[in-house]
């Protein structure tokens, strides 16, 4: 039977890769073609995603990866270049952690009150959502002289391709598109100044999005027309499609510099309770909500990890294990950690502020982390369930955070339910489902998701012991 490679362009707020998925009529088989850094670097203007370094990263994983059906490109969510009329791009993309956005939101509600915004738009607060971004942005120069604005994949995907669009699952994390119609909030945009016509038209996951430019095919040594697909672009909406749930009793955790935790839905929560809980309604695959919170995740290891001058990871987890657990725990979904730098100590001040041990080794706040990541899993998964009300009996982990072995088990303790840890590159298996779909390959989203649960390596793991101690450590935090 026929095989077909297709090149998954997985950008990652810690790394970027190009992973090449080959696809049978029952198999699916992924390999790493290329992986680089993903550094942001701050210069006087503020904290920049250095998006050439990235683009360079694109083009040398597509000649490594070699001939291929088709290239899809995936990334974080809500940043964004911009275009003047020349289609030049207006300086380097604003990194979703710089301080720009502090204090904004303050000034949108003044407009359009938060409850307001919640239910025209479904989305968290978050500072970083585009339209606080383009708020802060507003009497800048720059945005004046823009004719365009890409979201980061849609801009790599112009790059390759000549070709402007925006894609409807990253389009949903501006907080510009409303959730029940699936087109842009035309109100909410009015009302706040912002200019919808700067975006490229909607485009869906599976669209075509142009071939690969004659000095691009020059560049990697491709032969040409390799096509490019739009797949969910935003990597959380690829690493839910990739979720190898069967049915619908499943709650996805996907790990990385994030853990964004929640359900998937066939229609959004906007009820004011869910605004409370701050979770969000993000855009899927085939008409789906992806309901979820965002969790601090594993930027709170990472940047542990820099201030100590990248110690090895493995030795720092086994050392973890054999901490006590859930001696201090912090609220991992805490805006106050969204920014870089001192980590360590801003744990510790955490824990000292709240009157609990200060973690005093590496080994300490590893676990402290840990322990507080599970926590936030474990509120996530039961929130999203009575505010959705939708039972699940199993939580599947996917992501980078698959490889923390120590992660997964607390997170099936803490949650008192199975924990089905894989696959590890879920956004770039969703990525490469989605174009192997557009050509026919793949069924529907069950399919999509059988095939994966039968060709890709799956751990489970088990609760053990029962959840009153998180219950305890929970009520812990709420109490502050
Ligand atoms: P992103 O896509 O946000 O850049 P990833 O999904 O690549 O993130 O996950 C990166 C995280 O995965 C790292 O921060 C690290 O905590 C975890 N990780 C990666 N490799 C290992 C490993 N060998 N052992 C434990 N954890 C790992
Ligand atoms: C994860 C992610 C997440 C967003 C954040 C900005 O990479 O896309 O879903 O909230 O980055």
């Amino acid at each position: 039977a026929e095989i077909k490679s297709y090149a998954a362009v997985d950008l990652g707020a810690s790394s970027g890769r190009v992973m090449v998925g080959r696809v049978g009529p029952d198999s699916l088989e992924l390999s790493e073609a290329h992986r680089f850094p993903n550094r942001p670097v701050r210069v006087p203007e503020g904290l920049r995603w250095d998006i050439l370094a990235l683009y360079a990263g694109v083009l040398e994983g597509l000649r490594a990866a070699g001939k291929v059906d088709s290239v899809g490109i995936d990334s974080w969510a809500v940043d964004y270049g911009l275009l003047d009329a020349d289609g030049a791009l207006l300086g380097n993309p604003v990194h979703y952690r710089d301080a720009r956005t502090e204090g904004v939101a303050e000034k949108v509600w003044a407009s359009v009150p938060a409850a307001e915004l919640y239910a025209a738009t479904g989305l968290q607060y978050a500072p970083f959502n585009t339209l606080y971004q383009l708020t802060a942005a507003r009497l800048t120069r720059q945005l004046a002289q823009a004719e365009r604005l890409l979201l980061i994949p849609d801009l790599l995907t112009h790059w390759l391709t000549g070709e402007p669009g925006t894609e409807l699952t990253n389009a949903s994390t501006t907080q510009l598109v409303d959730p029940r119609t699936r087109d842009w909030s035309y109100d909410v945009a009015a009302r706040l100044g912002i200019d919808l016509s700067l975006f490229a038209p909607l485009r869906q996951p599976g669209d075509p999005a142009g071939v690969l430019r004659p000095e691009v095919l020059e560049e990697t040594g491709l032969t040409g027309p390799v096509p490019v697909t739009a797949v969910a672009s935003h990597d959380t909406a690829s690493a839910v499609a990739a979720v190898p749930a069967v049915g619908e009793r499943f709650a996805y955790i996907c790990t990385g510099t994030w853990s964004l935790a929640g359900l998937e839905l066939d229609a959004p929560v906007l009820t004011e309770e869910s605004r409370a809980a701050n979770f969000t309604n993000e855009l899927g695959i085939d008409g789906t909500v992806r309901y979820l919170r965002n969790i601090m995740g594993l930027w709170l290891l990472q940047e542990c990890l820099r201030a100590w001058g990248e110690p090895d990871l493995g030795g720092l987890l086994r050392d973890a294990a054999e901490v006590p657990a859930l001696r201090s725990v912090v609220d991992a979904g805490d805006a106050a950690f969204l920014a870089p730098g001192r980590m360590p100590e801003r744990i510790a001040e955490a824990c000292r502020a709240s009157g609990q041990p200060v973690p005093a080794s590496p080994a300490e706040t590893t676990r402290c982390i840990l322990d507080s990541l599970a926590l936030a899993h474990r509120r996530a998964v039961e929130d999203a369930q009575h505010l959705a009300d939708h039972p699940v009996d199993v939580v599947h982990v996917v992501g980078g955070g698959t490889r923390n072995a120590l992660l997964c088990q607390l997170t099936a303790d803490a949650c008192g339910l199975p924990v089905v840890a894989g696959p590890t590159e879920a956004a770039a298996l969703g990525n490469v489902l989605i174009q192997a779909r557009a050509h026919g390959l793949v069924g529907d989203r069950a399919d999509l998701r059988g095939l994966l649960a039968r060709t890709q390596p799956l751990t489970r793991y088990e609760p053990r012991g029962t959840t009153a101690p998180w219950r305890t450590a929970q009520a812990r935090l709420a109490e502050r």
